[in-house]
This record gives structure tokens, C-alpha cells and sequence, in this order.
């Protein structure tokens, strides 16, 4: 299998995503790195462009086979589903069908429910056309009101992880999107459930790796 590359940043929630899966998989990869503010954003750089188009991270470089031409894979979600399906186990879905709608259920909930809203295009952009605007409503009512949702979820659905006993892509996405909420200084008291189930990931080695704090490129 030749050597994967990803393009990450040390913050970046969606690419921290992809490292914890990875790193829940043993999977090498060489890392690529992408400083999300440094001159504009080296993302809105036109060699990166030629990888990602909407101009973000993260991008998994694969080649399918040796020789063959590299693929830029992105959008979160479709590359872990990738390593999944390429990379079976350990598995990060369950067997049971409905359990894994579940999954599936409670990681779009965070991809697009959540993460879009704390996104440093869209918070620019409010910047931008409503600086009077007080960003710190913003996220409690998106950042914060979608955990709230998803604290109810995880009280009927979660186990020892966030869909019943095993971890899961629904994990792989709440570790970072807490993370990512932290920053933004919002209260966190109430989240019992979520924060449980972040406790127990955090015990696993592969989630310890993929941290920020872990990251080459951290400032
Ligand atoms: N849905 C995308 C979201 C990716 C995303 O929002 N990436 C952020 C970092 S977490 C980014 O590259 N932002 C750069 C920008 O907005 O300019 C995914 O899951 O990959």
C-alpha cells in the first residue's frame, strides 16, 4: 500500500477527525501541513485549490495502487468512511444496521449541524457584513444549541461511547467538536453524557495521538 499524505493544521477540528481515525486504524501517514491564517491562508493558495477546490482541510493524498496517479480525497466524513471500507478493522461502525444509522445519525448532526457555524470562512464572513454583531450569541445559539441536541441523543443512545458500548465515527467527530467548542469559551455544564463519552475516548491511545497539542505544527 503506498504511503498516504494528509493535509492538516494542528486545530482544525475536521482535520483532527481524520487523525484520530487513522490513529484508531494504525495507519502511517505523512503528514502535509496547511497554516490556516499564515499570508491569507496558505488553503486559498492555488496549488492547494488544485486539491480541494472549497479551499479546506483536510485532504487525504492515496493512490490506489503503486504507480497510479494520486487521489485527493476530501470532506471528512467520506475519507473516514474510506479508511473504513479500505481498512476494515479495527471497525468504526458497528454490525447492526440501525446502530449504524445511528452513527451515522450523530456524526452528520456535528459535520453539518454543528462544525459549518464555528467554520473560519463563514465566521470571517459574518466579520465581514455584520461586525456589530456579537459572535459569542452566535455560537451559543449554533455551537452550543447543537450540543444541547446532541446531549439528548447521547442520553438515549450513548453506552460507554456516544452510540452504545464500541467507539465509533460518532466519537471520531465529538472528540474535536468539543475541542473546538472549548476554544470558543462557551460554558460547558451542561453536557454530562457528551462529557463522559470524551473522557473514555480520550483513555484510547489513538485519540491521545491525533490531539492538537501532539501536532508538529503547533504553535
Ligand atoms: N465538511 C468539511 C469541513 C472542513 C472544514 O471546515 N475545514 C476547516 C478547518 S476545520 C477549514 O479548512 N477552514 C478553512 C477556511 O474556512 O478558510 C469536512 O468535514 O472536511
Amino acid at each position: 500500500m503506498p504511503g498516504m499524505k494528509l493535509f492538516t493544521y494542528w486545530r482544525s477540528s475536521s482535520a483532527y477527525r481524520v487523525r484520530i481515525a487513522l490513529a484508531l486504524k494504525g495507519l502511517a501517514y505523512e503528514p502535509a501541513f496547511v497554516h490556516l491564517a499564515r499570508s491569507g491562508g496558505e488553503q486559498n493558495g492555488p496549488d492547494f485549490r488544485t486539491k480541494n477546490p472549497l479551499g479546506q482541510i483536510p485532504v487525504l493524498e492515496v493512490a490506489a495502487e503503486p504507480g497510479a496517479p494520486p487521489a485527493f480525497l476530501t470532506q471528512s466524513l467520506a475519507i473516514i468512511e474510506y479508511l473504513e471500507e479500505r481498512f476494515p478493522e479495527p471497525a468504526l461502525l458497528p454490525k447492526d444496521l440501525l446502530a449504524r444509522a445511528r452513527v451515522r445519525e450523530l456524526a452528520e448532526l456535528i459535520n453539518s449541524g454543528i462544525q459549518p457555524f464555528q467554520n473560519l470562512t463563514t465566521t470571517q464572513f459574518l466579520t465581514e457584513v455584520a461586525p456589530e454583531l456579537d459572535k459569542q450569541r452566535w455560537f451559543s445559539k449554533f455551537i452550543a444549541g447543537g450540543l444541547s441536541v446532541l446531549e439528548a441523543r447521547a442520553r438515549e443512545l450513548s453506552g460507554r461511547f456516544l452510540v452504545a458500548d464500541e467507539v465509533s465515527i460518532a466519537d471520531v467527530l465529538l472528540v474535536p467538536q468539543l475541542y473546538a467548542a472549548r476554544r470558543l469559551g462557551l460554558p460547558f455544564d451542561g453536557y454530562p453524557s457528551l462529557l463522559r463519552v470524551e473522557a473514555e475516548c480520550l483513555k484510547l491511545s489513538g485519540f491521545a495521538a491525533a490531539h492538537p497539542d501532539r501536532q508538529p505544527d503547533r504553535e
